[in-house]
Formats: structure tokens, sequence, C-alpha cells
């Protein structure tokens, strides 16, 4: 079998969820080099028994790299470039070059034919996005989606591992009657929800929020889905969770939707409300599957559906769709 020389750059809870689902999916790593600043040089990892020392990233790194795995951050922009110069594919978990119209923007459940129109990038989408599209994707196909309205209920993992330590310092210090202090987040997260992930745009909206707008339609591939979203930090650690209303087209009930959704790629429905059996984010941490439930009809519409949507944001939100794209690469020959 043939094997590919990887890079994973970048050791943040993404990066690290990256080098565990190679591991665990079996891909055909050659040799795997692990990047990242020079703040983590030095760093010890683990992949498939051996201990790998971080290196500090530097356009000259991906030389010989045939597969160059972005975790995010500012390294995308200053060397996903550079990392095509030096012959590699980059999957770039940014959203630095997501809706740069030469660079596909990939969720192999729902358009992996994209991956062969690559230039030497391939964008990731955000988190919140990919769990979206998965459930969407076999729903717009039976009736077509007009309007989506979403609401998001995102863990904090999402904003990095000092954004978990964050929420388990200031637990702490409620619960021990102590001033808390913020970082991170510009509230408290503990015990509370803030409306606010990543900056504010021009629009009112936030830039999380615009991301799951315009990403949507992108690898949709359908200008006409109108999409509008709330984006909010929970206090929890990882499991990022959606409240979706769509409109469609076609008449489809909650039933056929349930059919729909329980036999497409990459979901498992999870929807007995008589045993209180609904996805919740501490079941799917670890696993890489969309989990949808709650799924009713909206009355107030004349095709309308209500969705619960759950999945583990570092997995199938980041490092599993990243590594996903990368076996299409492998099994299209594409690389
Ligand atoms: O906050 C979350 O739950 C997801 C955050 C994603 C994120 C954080 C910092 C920068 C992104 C992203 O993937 O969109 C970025 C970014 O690259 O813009």
């Amino acid at each position: 079998m043939k094997t590919y020389n990887l890079a994973v750059v970048g050791v943040g809870a993404v990066g690290k969820a990256l080098i565990d689902v190679l591991d665990e999916r079996d891909f055909p790593v050659k040799e795997l080099k692990v990047l990242a600043t020079k703040r983590s040089a030095g760093k010890q990892v683990q992949f498939k028994g051996k201990t790998l020392t971080v290196e500090e990233t530097n356009p000259g790194s991906f030389e010989g790299v045939d597969i160059a795995l972005f975790a995010g951050g500012g390294a995308s922009r200053e060397f996903a470039k550079a990392a095509v110069d030096g012959g590699a594919v980059v999957i770039d978990n940014s959203s630095c070059f997501r809706m740069d119209p030469e660079v596909p923007l990939v969720v192999p459940e729902v358009n992996p034919q994209d991956v062969e129109w690559h230039k030497g990038i391939i964008a990731n989408p955000n988190c919140s996005t990919i769990q979206m599209v998965v459930a969407l994707k076999p729903l717009h196909d039976a009736a077509r989606i007009k309007r989506v309205v979403v609401s998001t209920y995102q863990a904090v993992s999402g904003a990095g591992n000092d954004a978990i330590t964050e929420l388990l310092e200031q637990t702490n210090d409620v619960l021990t009657g102590r001033k808390i202090s913020t970082k991170v987040f510009p509230h408290q997260i503990a015990f509370n929800v803030l409306p606010h992930i990543d900056v504010f745009l021009e629009n009112g909206y936030t830039r999380e929020e615009m991301k799951m707008v315009n990403e949507t339609v992108k690898i949709m591939g359908d200008e006409s889905i109108k999409v509008t979203a709330t984006t909010v930090r929970v206090p929890v650690i990882t499991g990022h969770s959606e409240a979706i209303n769509i409109e469609t087209e076609k008449e489809l009930s909650a039933e056929k939707a349930r059919e729909i959704l329980a036999s497409a790629p990459g979901i498992k429905v999870i929807d007995n409300i008589e045993n209180f059996d609904y996805p919740l984010p501490c079941d799917c941490v670890g696993l890489d599957t969309v989990f949808v439930g709650r799924i009713r009809d909206d009355y107030t519409v004349e095709n309308g559906l209500n969705l619960w949507v759950v999945s583990d944001n570092l997995r199938k939100g980041a490092a599993t769709n990243t590594v996903q794209i990368a076996e299409l690469l492998v099994a299209k020959n594409l690389v």
C-alpha cells in the first residue's frame, strides 16, 4: 500500500486530535512531522507508540511532505503557501482560505467531488458549519431547503485549551465563593451563556455567525439557501449543539426526515422522546458521528422542520473531517 509523508501543524486541542484521528483511522502514514510555533517546539507527542518531538515551523519544513494538515490559527496565513510551494497538499482548519473561490471547502459527506479541483489548498469548514451541513444535505436532496434558522450552543474547547482552563477555574471560583477572572472570554462563562463568538462585524452579526451563513452556501453549492444564525457559547467542555429550523420547498414530514437521516452517511439519529432519548454533548465526546434528534414538524409554516444536532467539535468539527478529506485525496489519487 502507498504511504505518505504527513505534517501536522499545531499542537493545540485540534492538532492533538488530528494526531489521534490519523492513528485511529490507520491513515497510511510513512512519516509524520509535527510542527508548531517556537513556543511549542521541543514538546513531545505520541503517535503509533512512538514519541515525536515538535519542531518549529519554517518555510522549509514542508520539503518532502505530501500532505500538510494545518490545525488552525496564524500558521495557515504564514506557512500554507510555503507548504504548497514545497510540494504538499494543504488541508487547512482556519478560516483563512475558506471563502477563496480558488479553494474547495469540503465536508466529505456533502461535497466530496470538490476535492477534485483543488490547486494545493483544501479548506476545512468551521466546526458549527460542518455538523449542520452533514444533517442538512440529505434533507436538501429530498425536499430542497429554502431557509435555515440556527442557534448554536458551543462548547468552550472550540476556543482552545486556555478556554477550557478558564471554565474549570471559574467554576471552582464560583463554587468556593472566590472572585472570578476572565481572560479568554469577555464575560464569566461558568454558570452562564454568552451570545458572542469571535468578533462583531458591522452588520451586527458575529464572525462565527457569518461563517455559518457563507460556508453553508459554498459547501451545499446552492446560493439560494438562506441561512441566519445566532452563535452562543455555553459552559460545556466539548460537543457543540445546534437547534436548527428549516423551511423546505417540498413537503417533508418529520417521520420521513427521520427515515432519511437514519440512513444518511455520518449521521446517527437518537430520537425517542418516550425514553428521553436525544443527542447530548456529553455522549458525543470522542466520537466522529453527527447526532440528530428532536426531529419534529414546524407547524408555523407550510413545510418546516425543527432538529437538534450535536457533534464533537474537535473530532467531526475539525480533526476527523480533515483526515476524511485526506482519505478522499488518497482514494481519488489526487496526492
Ligand atoms: O469557537 C468555536 O467554537 C469555534 C472556533 C473556531 C475558530 C477559532 C479561532 C479562529 C476559527 C474557525 O475555525 O473558524 C478561527 C478561524 O480560523 O477563523
